[in-house]
């Protein structure tokens, strides 16, 4: 049989990296799905949900840093993958979507499942190729392929029918060339004015992002030299936290330790690799800013900055440190550092008085999840209050590493993306932390795919009987909470329902047995229904009406203005909670 247009795209997609596509099929696909099956280089993970399977992608490409495929059949089956390709977007995954079309000769005029590729990708997508005519196909490919891996994020391939199945034109390569990441740094005349203002500071404290994913030997090199704090974001927490003397812990609505006050009273902030959003927890005109990232785009967007310049992590500040000398005043880091320890003894004390407490406190369920779990875990966290506790209460290492929909923000990506990186690490112990609101939005169907793929994947499911994160805004906002509650099921009945382990933890005294059942399961999944009090809620019954009230705003606003820390003595003193 002659080599057909969707044949040349596969053997290119598997040379470039690919390993899975993740989607569901149909008819627009089928010579697409045929070819894929002749080609049997790349595994077809056949989901119940476009959306899942995209989100199971992302954390793949992130994780491996190698390209993924997802595929969905024209309109609908396309139109299910947005919200991922979305997610894709915003946390940088190299997704490559093929999108069943419509065939040529229907183009245009409405027909079944029809849908303009160019207007639906074009706020998702950086790259959108229609192949109308096989000749496009070597040229729509790469540049697929190219741009979702160097620019990392979504492309689509938009393929009808009748042109998949037409014969490849004869000199259709089908190799792609996955180009080394360049080394990419400033120009030394900046660097030597980045340099100089260093020396001319006497308080340097660090602030990193995701873009300190392979520099954070430079970084701490660079935090030890200037005697500087470092703090991070969400996404910069597993790069530079663990291990680290200088660690200052995060800010930000997540806040904790002492990052928030260390960057506000630096002369100098060094922002490293970061597109942190939260502009308010970043300070103003009286610390001079240094913003380095290797997207121009990020610089100066957030809080303008006295010098920005465009380069890698490492590169940059590999070059920076031989040209800057050792401070010696350790003052300022030694301050900011034992606020940090405070924080993290005062987190202890969910560890050892959480047993104790009833509803179960999502903060020792959380803490002792990171106790028992295994060096080399990947943890997911639901958008939601599952972030909180990924935050504080999970310590990262080496080989950890913590994942979610840090910039997109959608809900129920946590069980997904775990699946995803479980199909890449077979066997290391992947656990997400789910939102009950999440769970039943997305994941739950998709538990059946996990139970007929036999994947080892730990969801471990926040029962609040709430969307509780929003509940908490909404008392934040000064809004009467509507439209939060809900009932749920015993979310273990159902998992050993469809076939899975299920685990329902409503004691205290439980959670460490239960979780530790749970992580030891092999041969499927496993879902652990932790009945854990909605956060704010926990308060003693005997104050009285408005001062539960008025305590319970005071909190959630606390906890919006990145000040847990508080909140923790707040409720230890007032309460005797923990
Ligand atoms: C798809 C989507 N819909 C709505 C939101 C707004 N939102 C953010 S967190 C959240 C609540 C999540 O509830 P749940 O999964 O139960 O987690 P909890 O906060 O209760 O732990 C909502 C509705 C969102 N981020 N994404
Ligand atoms: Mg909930």
């Amino acid at each position: 049989m002659a080599r057909k247009v969707a044949d040349v795209m596969w053997e290119m997609l598997a040379a470039a990296g690919v390993k899975r596509c993740y989607g569901i099929v149909g008819d627009a696909l089928n010579p697409v799905i045929d070819a894929l099956r002749r080609n049997g280089k790349i595994e077809f993970i056949h989901v119940r949900h476009e959306e899942y399977g995209v989100f199971a992608a992302v954390a793949e490409a992130y994780l491996t840093g190698n390209p993924v495929a997802v595929c969905g059949t024209a309109g609908p089956g396309v139109t299910h993958l947005f919200n991922g390709l979305m997610d894709a977007r915003k946390e940088g995954a190299a997704i490559i979507a093929i999108a069943g079309d419509v065939e040529t000769k229907l183009m245009d005029t409405a027909a079944l499942e029809e849908l303009n590729p160019y207007k639906f990708f074009d706020t998702a997508c950086l790259y959108v190729g229609r192949v109308v005519n096989p000749e496009q196909s070597r040229a729509v490919f790469t540049t697929a392929i190219l741009t979702a891996v160097v620019d990392k994020g979504p492309t689509v391939i938009s393929m009808p029918g009748d042109i998949a199945s037409a014969n490849a034109p004869d000199n259709s390569a089908h190799e792609v060339t996955i180009p080394a990441a360049p080394v990419f740094r400033p120009a030394d005349a900046d660097i030597d004015k980045l340099a100089e203002m260093i020396e001319a500071a006497k308080k340097v404290a660090i602030f990193g992002g995701d873009g300190c994913r392979d520099a954070r030997d430079e970084v701490l090199q660079l935090a030890a030299r200037l005697k500087a704090p470092v703090g991070y974001s969400f996404r910069g927490k597993q790069w530079l936290e663990h291990d680290n003397p200088h660690a200052v812990g995060m800010t930000g609505l997540l806040g904790y330790g002492g990052a928030y006050k260390a960057v506000h009273d630096a002369d100098l902030l060094l922002m490293l690799g970061t597109d942190f959003p939260f502009s308010e927890f970043l300070p103003g005109g009286d610390v001079k800013k240094v913003q380095i990232d290797r997207n121009p785009k990020h610089i100066g967007r957030r809080t303008a900055v006295d010098l920005g310049l465009v380069g890698d992590i490492q590169a940059t500040v590999a070059a920076l440190l031989g040209k800057v000398s050792d401070k010696t005043d350790s003052r300022f880091l030694e301050k900011h550092v034992a606020e940090t320890t405070s924080f993290h003894e005062l987190l202890r004390h969910y560890v050892e008085k959480g047993p104790g407490i009833k509803p179960i406190r999502p903060e020792f369920l959380a803490a002792t999840l990171s106790e028992l779990a295994a060096d080399d875990a990947l943890f997911f966290a639901d958008t939601g209050t599952a972030c909180i506790w990924l935050a504080r209460q999970i310590t990262g290492g080496p080989n950890r590493r913590l994942f979610g929909s840090f910039s997109w923000a959608s809900m129920a990506n946590a069980a997904p993306n775990a699946f995803g990186a479980q199909l890449a690490y077979p066997g290391r112990q992947t656990i997400a932390l789910c939102g009950d609101g999440g769970f039943t939005m997305l994941a739950l169907g998709d538990l059946l795919t996990q139970v007929q793929r036999k994947t080892p994947v730990v969801q471990i499911i926040l029962n609040n009987e709430s969307l509780d994160f929003v509940n908490i805004e909404m008392q934040e906002a000064g809004v009467v909470p509507f439209g939060v509650d809900f009932k749920n099921p015993n979310f273990a009945k159902v998992a050993e329902a469809m076939g899975a382990k299920g685990i329902r933890i409503e004691e205290p005294g439980d959670v460490r047995e239960g979780l530790a059942v749970a992580l030891a399961h092999q041969g499927g999944p496993v879902v652990v229904d932790v009945v854990v009090d909605p956060y704010a809620l926990s308060l003693p019954s005997h104050l009285p009406f408005h001062a539960v009230t008025g305590f319970t705003l005071s909190l959630a606003k606390q906890v919006l203005s990145g000040k847990m820390d508080s909140v923790i003595k707040t409720i230890e003193r007032n309460t005797g909670l923990v």
